[in-house]
C-alpha cells in the first residue's frame, strides 16, 4: 500500500484518484485500461502496477479541455502543440463541431451533431465510402453495437488498431492451430518450467506480467528472452508489492538467458532452436535414450511434420547465424532449456508482429512448440500478449473487416437484414482510400489515427480532405485537429466513470483479456462532465440518425446493456448465459478449442509450416549500404501509445526528452559521431518519397550493431505506407531502413 501511495503521489494524481486505483481490476470495480494482461483468481489481492496507475490517473485527471480551451486557439495553432501538450489539457467536456470560418471547434448540441452526421452518412453515394476505425479500449457492448450499426448501414470497412498490432498473431495462429488467440491461462504461468519471451518489453508495457514472470523465476522456472535491446525489466525486477525486496532495494533475476538477435532475426533464431531439438532427438535415438520429440503428439495431432523437418534440415547454421545475428552456441543453449523443460510457454508481442515476415515467424514459433507437444496441456502453450485492454474482445464481437460467413449469417438470421458480404478496409486500405479520394468519411471510436499510422504526415493531409470526420474520444489529440469539411469531437465516458442509465442504475460493460477471460467493468468516478455520454449511447445516437430504428431499436439497447449482451449471446458462440456469468467475480473463460487440442484448421490438425527463412531481413539489407541502419520504433516507460505521460524513460536512462536514437557505441564510432550528437533521421525506403524525422540525439546503448531504436509516434513519419507485413498487412514499424544526416556539422 505504501508503494501504491508513493506512486500515486509521483503520478500527480488527485487524492480522489486513490479510491479509483483501489477499484482497478476488482470484481466490483473497473477493468484497468492499461493493458490486456490477465487478472488473478483472487480479485481481493488487487493487482496494480505503476503504468496501470498512470493509465488510470490519466483518465481520472481533474483537468478539463472545455469549450474555453478550444475558443482560445485556432485549430492551426493547436496543431503546433505536441500530443503531450494537447492531452495535458485534460478531459473533453462538450461535443464540439468544427467551424471553418473561425478555424475553431465550437460547442454543439448532441442532437444536432447526431443529425448532421446521420445526414452526411446517408448522403454518401455508397456506404463503402465511410471508414469506421476502432481503438482497442471500446467495451464488448460498444464494439458490438458499433459493428451492428456499420453493417446495417452497409459496409465492412473496419480499420482497427489491431491491424497495426497483433494482426499477424491472429492470422498465424488460425493457420497453425485454428484459433486466432492465445491458448494459455494465467494459471499456466504457475506451472511452466520454461517461458520464452520474444520481442516484448513487459517491464513497461505489461508490468503485471512481470509479476508472473518473477514468481516463475523464484520457483526456478527458466526464462529465455529474445530481444535486441537489453531491457532492464527483463533482466532484474523488484516487486513493488514485496516489502522485503523493496526495503533491501533487492530484485529478482528474471531472464536466465538473454539473447539479442538482430531486428527481424527471430524466425532464424527459432529455426536454429528447432534444428538443435532435432539434432538432440537423433543423439537420443542413437543412444537409446528417451525421445526428445513428443512422438505421440506429432502422430496424433499434427500435419506436415515431415516437410517441416526437411525444411529445417535444409536451413544451414551459417544462414541462421547470419540472419539472427546470434551464434550457434547461444541458440543451442536456449534450445537446451526448451529440451529440458516438460512444460513451456512462449509469449510474444510487437517485436515479432511488426515486421515483414511476422506471420511466418509466428508459424515458426508454433512449429517449435509442436515439437514437444507444448500446447493444450497445463503449463504450456502459445501466448501472444495483446496490447489495448479490450482489443481482443473487440475482435471477438465482430470488429473485423473480413468477417466469417458464419458470423454474418448469424447476424442476418437474428436481426433480419441483408448484411454486406464484401470484405472491407483494414487500416492500410482505409488510408489508401482516403488518399485516392474514394473514402469520404472517417469515424473513430477512440484512438489517434493520424499519429498511430505510418507516414503520419500524409495521413493527416488525407483526413483533412474528407467530407466528414468524427472522433469519439476522452481527450484531445492530433487526429482531432485534422478536421474534414464537417468535423466533430464527441466526448465520451472513460472506463473509470459511472455509466448511469435513465433510471439511475449503473451500467456494466465487459472486456476480454489476453487469456480469453471475459469480465465485467463498472466505473466508480463521477463523469468528467455532465454532458458526457457513454460510447454505447453515442453509437446509438449516430445509428438512430443514420439508419433509423427499423432493424434495431438503438435507444432501447443503450438503456440497458444486458439487452446488448443478449444479442451477443444469440449471435456469437461462447457467450452462453452471458449476463449471468459476467457477474461472477472473475467472469468467465471463452472456450478455446486449441487449448483442448481440438484443431479447427483445414487439415483438422495442428499444422506445421515449412517455409524457407526470409531471403533478407531489414538488417541484412541495411548492412549492404554504407551508413544505413535498421530502425525499430518502440514505447518509452512514460507513454501509452500516442499518449505521452512524461518525457522520461527511466529503465533506459533517458530523462526529459524523446527525440533520441539508441545505437551501438561502435556504430557511433564507425560513422564518426559521438553520444549526444544531433542528427536528422532519413528514411531509405525505395519509393522515392522523402521522409525525414528532424533533430534526434544519439544515445549509446546495448543493442546489436546495425540495429537502432527510437520512440513511436515521433518516428512514424519514417514508417512507409508501402511497407507492410506479408499476409498481415501490418505496417513494418520495427524494420525501417534509415540513414543519418548531420545537424551540427562542426
Ligand atoms: N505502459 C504502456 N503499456 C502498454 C502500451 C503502452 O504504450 N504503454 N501499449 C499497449 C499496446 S497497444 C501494445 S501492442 C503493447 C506493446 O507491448 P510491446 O510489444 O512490449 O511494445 P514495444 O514497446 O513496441 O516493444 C517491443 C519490444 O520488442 C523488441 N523488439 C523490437 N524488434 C524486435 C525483433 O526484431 N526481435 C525481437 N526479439 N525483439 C524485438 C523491442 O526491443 C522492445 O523491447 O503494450 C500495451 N501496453
Ligand atoms: N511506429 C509505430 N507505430 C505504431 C506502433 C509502434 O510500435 N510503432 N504500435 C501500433 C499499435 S500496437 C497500436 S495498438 C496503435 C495504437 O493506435 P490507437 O489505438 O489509435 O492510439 P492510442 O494512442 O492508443 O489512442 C489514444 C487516444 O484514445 C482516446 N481514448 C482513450 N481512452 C478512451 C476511451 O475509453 N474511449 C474512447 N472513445 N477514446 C479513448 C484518447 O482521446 C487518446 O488520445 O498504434 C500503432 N502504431
Ligand atoms: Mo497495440
Amino acid at each position: 500500500m505504501k508503494s501504491c501511495g508513493k506512486q500515486l503521489l509521483q503520478s500527480g494524481m488527485p487524492i480522489s484518484g486513490a479510491r479509483t486505483m483501489l477499484k482497478a481490476n476488482q470484481p466490483d470495480g473497473f477493468d484497468c485500461p492499461g493493458c490486456a494482461w490477465g487478472d488473478p483468481e483472487h480479485g481481493s489481492s488487487f493487482e496494480f502496477c505503476e503504468n496501470g496507475v498512470k493509465a488510470v490517473a490519466w483518465e481520472a485527471t481533474e483537468k478539463r479541455a472545455t469549450p474555453a480551451f478550444f475558443a482560445k486557439r485556432t485549430v492551426s495553432e493547436l496543431r503546433q502543440l505536441s500530443d503531450y501538450e494537447l492531452e495535458l489539457n485534460g478531459r473533453l467536456t462538450h461535443p464540439m463541431r468544427y467551424d471553418a470560418t473561425s478555424d475553431r471547434y465550437l460547442p454543439v448540441a448532441w442532437e444536432v451533431a447526431f443529425a448532421e452526421i446521420g445526414s452526411i452518412l446517408k448522403g454518401l453515394a455508397n456506404p463503402d465510402r465511410a471508414e469506421f476505425y476502432t481503438s482497442g479500449r471500446a467495451s464488448n457492448e460498444a464494439a458490438f453495437l458499433y459493428q451492428l450499426f456499420v453493417r446495417v448501414y452497409g459496409t465492412n470497412n473496419f480499420p482497427d488498431c489491431s491491424n497495426m498490432c497483433h494482426e499477424a498473431s491472429g492470422i498465424a495462429m488460425r493457420q497453425a492451430v485454428g484459433v486466432g488467440k492465445g491458448t494459455v491461462l494465467l494459471e499456466d504461468f504457475e506451472e511452466a518450467e520454461a517461458i520464452f519471451v520474444i520481442g516484448q518489453n513487459p517491464g513497461t508495457n505489461h508490468p503485471r506480467m512481470l509479476g508472473d514472470l518473477r514468481r516463475a523465476a523464484l520457483r526456478g522456472a527458466r526464462i529465455v528472452v529474445f530481444n535486441p535491446i537489453r531491457e532492464r525489466g527483463l533482466e532484474r525486477f523488484s516487486d513493488p508489492q514485496d516489502k522485503i525486496e523493496m526495503l533491501r532495494r533487492g530484485s529478482t533475476d528474471i531472464a536466465s538467458h538473454y539473447l539479442q538477435p538482430q531486428l527481424g532475426g527471430d524466425m532464424a533464431a527459432i529455426r536454429g532452436m528447432a534444428k538443435a531439438v532435432l539434432a538432440a532427438e537423433e543423439v537420443a535415438a542413437a543412444a537409446g535414450l528417451p525421445s526428445v520429440l513428443d512422438h505421440s503428439f506429432l502422430a496424433e495431432h499434427c500435419a506436415g511434420f515431415a516437410e517441416y523437418k526437411a525444411s529445417v534440415e535444409a536451413t544451414s547454421w551459417a544462414e541462421i547465424e547470419d540472419q539472427s545475428g546470434l551464434s550457434r552456441e547461444e541458440i543451442e543453449r536456449a534450445a537446451d532449456v526448451y529440451i529440458k523443460a516438460e512444460r513451456v510457454i512462449c509469449t510474444w508481442a510487437m517485436g515479432v508482429t511488426q515486421h515483414l515476415h511476422s506471420v511466418s515467424t509466428i508459424r515458426e514459433i508454433a512449429n517449435f512448440m509442436f515439437l514437444r507437444g507444448n500446447i493444450g496441456r497445463p503449463g504450456a502453450g502459445l501466448c501472444p500478449v495483446r496490447g489495448h485492454s479490450n482489443v481482443q474482445g473487440d475482435r471477438t464481437v465482430g470488429i473485423d473487416e473480413k468477417p466469417s460467413k458464419d458470423f454474418l449469417d448469424a447476424l442476418e438470421t437474428h436481426f433480419r437484414f441483408t448484411v454486406p458480404r464484401q470484405h472491407g478496409h483494414n487500416v492500410l486500405a482505409a488510408i489508401g482510400a482516403m488518399l485516392d479520394g474514394s473514402a469520404a468519411a472517417f469515424i473513430g471510436l477512440g484512438g489517434n489515427f493520424a499519429r498511430a499510422t505510418p507516414d503520419s504526415a500524409l495521413v493527416e493531409k488525407a483526413l483533412r480532405r474528407l467530407k466528414l470526420t468524427v472522433h469519439i474520444a476522452t481527450k484531445p489529440n492530433h487526429s482531432h485537429l485534422m478536421p474534414g469539411e464537417t468535423a466533430f469531437i464527441l466526448p465520451c465516458l472513460g472506463r473509470t466513470e459511472m455509466d448511469l442509465n435513465a433510471t439511475g442504475n449503473s451500467q456494466l460493460v465487459s472486456v476480454e483479456d489476453s487469456m480469453s477471460m471475459v469480465h465485467g467493468s463498472a466505473g466508480i468516478n463521477r463523469p468528467a462532465s455532465p454532458l458526457l455520454l457513454s460510447e454505447v449511447a453515442i453509437i446509438a445516437g449516430i445509428a438512430q440518425a443514420t439508419v433509423g430504428s427499423a432493424v434495431v431499436d438503438w435507444a432501447e439497447l443503450a438503456e440497458d446493456y444486458d439487452r446488448i449482451r443478449d444479442h451477443i449471446e444469440a449471435t456469437i458462440p461462447g457467450f452462453e448465459d452471458y449476463n449471468k456469468r459476467l457477474r461472477k467475480p472473475r467472469g468467465f473463460h471463452l472456450r478455446n478449442a486449441a487449448a483442448h487440442r481440438k484443431w479447427q484448421t483445414p487439415t483438422g490438425k495442428a499444422s506445421f509450416s515449412c517455409q524457407a527463412l526470409p531471403e533478407q531481413t531489414v538488417h541484412q539489407r541495411a548492412r549492404k549500404g554504407e551508413g544505413r541502419f535498421a530502425l525499430q520504433t518502440f514505447r518509452s516507460h512514460d507513454q501509452y501509445n500516442t499518449t505521452v505521460y512524461g518525457l522520461d524513460d527511466r529503465y533506459r536512462g533517458v530523462y526529459g526528452e524523446r527525440q533520441v536514437i539508441f545505437i551501438h557505441p561502435e556504430d557511433l564510432k564507425a560513422i564518426n559521431a559521438k553520444a549526444g550528437d544531433r542528427v536528422d533521421v532519413v528514411g531509405e525506403h525505395d519509393d522515392g518519397i522523402e521522409r525525414v524525422a528532424r533533430d534526434f540525439r544519439f544515445v549509446p546503448y546495448d543493442i546489436p550493431r546495425g540495429s537502432i531504436a527510437g520512440y513511436y509516434p515521433e518516428l512514424n513519419v519514417l514508417v512507409p505506407l508501402g511497407s507492410a507485413g506479408e499476409e498481415s498487412d501490418t505496417p513494418t514499424s520495427k524494420s525501417i531502413m534509415v540513414s543519418f544526416r548531420r545537424r551540427n556539422a562542426a
